[in-house]
């Protein structure tokens, strides 16, 4: 199999609005990431995944673009861009561009024409019918919007403010691919395609993801753009399975690095229910039998893995499977641990890394994520009470992942001079910080940093085989096998004692939170306890 740079490297995903603010206007921006290069060169990340900073009427933060080829003024310019680029690259970190290209904003200049014009040739970029089907968004409501002017309904399976692109147009896909090499000129590390599975949709018969037409524009935009380059990319597939995903990350195919699969997410919520029917903590055999299906059945040289716990949609981790009383710091070392073992490429989201939480929303006006914010209004409209609403949105809403950074006990995090932050500053910053983290030498910080070390210098991370090995329910262990080696993960996923025979001899310890000889005199996982050995 050939080798990439992206098999050895850790990825690390930055939300511009609430990383670090460094002009004082309460929302994060370009030079402030540039000011915080040096903390995530000290983590030890290979590349930074970069949420969407182009121009944008932030209906969507971002994921609704004005100009792919512009950034967005609350960031920076060009020229701030172009310095970024420049001071990662320098420190031998690659920037990955978010690459939305399912849909566009409403302001884009395509869409005002084709609004404008209906005899444009911008007018086919988008998907118009004369009647709406059933189809209905991902943000609450009908898909379709009535459009005055022309008297047709175009289809947004997000806002109304992100109305669909035609991939169907062939002059609209070469528009995307020239400004891909726009981006790819400028130096960047690669793109992960936003909600790439939705490219082939056909409205009319209700195909939203994996139409028929997906991975033959895939094979044609790795030919007209990134094909050419060593690039990471990395598509949001929330259906994939394990065929799926290797449909796009086989390398013979010609399409993509790897996908971001959803499995494992699928179980924050109840079976077959929306996702705001949260479900009551971690199901721990079902998320073993996840795993081991993508370990297993995504052979080395036929796909490749992501590995994530959290992104800018998600809960975090640490409250929603984790633990964010006594064990907050334990429990996050097990998960990162968990993870960052498995064959694949692992993904940190912003504060993940210093075990950052969910944010104690209590009420609407706290909010601004329109997913959340329209589920809210549509509720209600369909007689739900406030609390109960208010509730799903604090366990599972997305703004818990957009609150700001927090980079020290002082005022706002230090994340912004302002006392008016776009989101509230997550109260439990006094504590939870990255300078705290930094000063204590058993932090999480200091896990993350060892583990994305030795993403980079151990080859049997990338080579040896996944077996899933039979313990107790709440214990997640498994092996990873070379002809010459063993190394055994083992990783109590409760708050209870749990015992385990571990009678192997250890020729190395690998990485643990806890003190291994306790566990082997014992016998005995004690609550979030982690470890990886080498036994062969
Ligand atoms: O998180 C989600 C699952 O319930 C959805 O809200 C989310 O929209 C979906 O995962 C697709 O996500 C991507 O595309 C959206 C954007 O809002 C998300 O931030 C982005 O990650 C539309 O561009
Ligand atoms: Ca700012």
């Amino acid at each position: 199999m050939q080798k990439h740079w992206w098999h050895t490297a850790t990825i690390y995903q930055i939300y511009p609005k609430s990383f670090m603010d460094a002009n004082g206007d309460g929302i994060g921006d370009l030079q402030g990431i540039i000011s915080k290069l040096d903390y995530l060169e000290k983590l030890g990340i290979t590349a930074i995944w970069l949420s969407p900073v182009y121009q944008s009427p932030m209906d969507d933060n971002g994921y609704d673009i004005s100009d792919y080829q512009a950034i967005a003024d609350i960031f920076g310019d060009m020229c701030d861009m172009e310095e970024l680029l420049a001071q990662a690259n320098q420190r031998g970190i690659k920037i990955v561009m978010d690459l939305v290209v399912n849909h566009t904003s409403d302001e884009h200049a395509w869409f005002i024409e084709a609004r404008e014009n209906a005899a444009s040739p911008e007018r086919d970029y988008y998907i118009w019918r004369d009647q709406p089907n059933d189809l209905v968004s991902t943000f609450s409501g009908s898909a379709w919007e009535y459009d005055d002017k022309s008297g047709q309904y175009y289809l947004h399976l997000f806002g109304k403010k992100q109305p669909d692109l035609n991939w169907e147009n062939e002059e609209l896909r070469h528009n995307i691919y020239d400004m891909m090499n726009f981006w790819i000129d400028k130096g960047i590390g690669g793109f992960r395609m936003d909600v790439i599975d939705l490219l082939g949709k056909i409205p009319d018969q209700n195909i939203r993801e994996n139409g028929p037409k997906l991975h033959d524009y895939l094979k044609e935009m790795n030919q007209a753009s990134f094909g050419k380059h060593d690039l990471l990319t990395v598509g949001e597939t929330w259906g994939a399975t394990p065929e799926i995903a290797k449909q796009y990350s086989n390398p013979k195919h010609q399409e993509l690095s790897m996908v971001f699969q959803f499995e494992h997410i699928g179980l924050q919520h109840k079976p077959d229910r929306p996702k705001w029917d949260y479900a009551d903590g971690l199901d721990v055999p079902a998320l073993k039998r996840i795993f081991n299906k993508w370990q297993t059945q995504l052979e080395l040289g036929e796909g490749w893995n992501s590995l994530f716990w959290n992104n800018h949609d998600l809960p975090r981790v640490l409250s929603i499977w984790g633990d964010t009383g006594s064990y907050r710091e334990k429990s996050a070392k097990a998960l990162a641990i968990l993870l960052h073992l498995m064959r694949g490429t692992p993904y940190i989201y912003q504060g993940e890394e210093i075990g950052m939480t969910n944010y104690p929303f209590e009420g609407l006006e706290q909010l601004d994520d329109i997913e959340s914010l329209n589920y809210a209004k549509e509720a209600l409209e369909n007689g739900e009470n406030m609390a109960d609403i208010i509730d799903s949105i604090r366990v599972i809403g997305r703004d818990n992942a957009r609150t700001p950074m927090q980079w020290s006990a002082e005022p706002q995090a230090c994340f912004s001079s302002s006392s008016e932050t776009w989101l509230p500053v997550n109260p439990n910053y006094e504590s939870i910080n990255v300078a705290a983290a930094l000063e204590d030498k058993n932090s999480i910080f200091y896990t993350y940093q060892q583990l994305v070390k030795l993403r980079k210098e151990a080859e049997w991370l990338v080579d040896a085989d996944f077996e899933l090995m039979e313990t107790d329910e709440k214990v997640f262990a498994y092996k990873r096998y070379t002809e010459d080696e063993t190394y055994l993960v083992v990783v109590n996923l409760s708050d209870q004692d749990q015992a385990i025979k571990l009678t192997c001899p250890i020729k190395e310890i690998i990485i643990a939170n806890t003190d291994l000889q306790e566990v082997i005199n014992s016998q005995i996982l004690k609550p979030w306890d982690a470890f990886c050995v080498r036994v062969k």
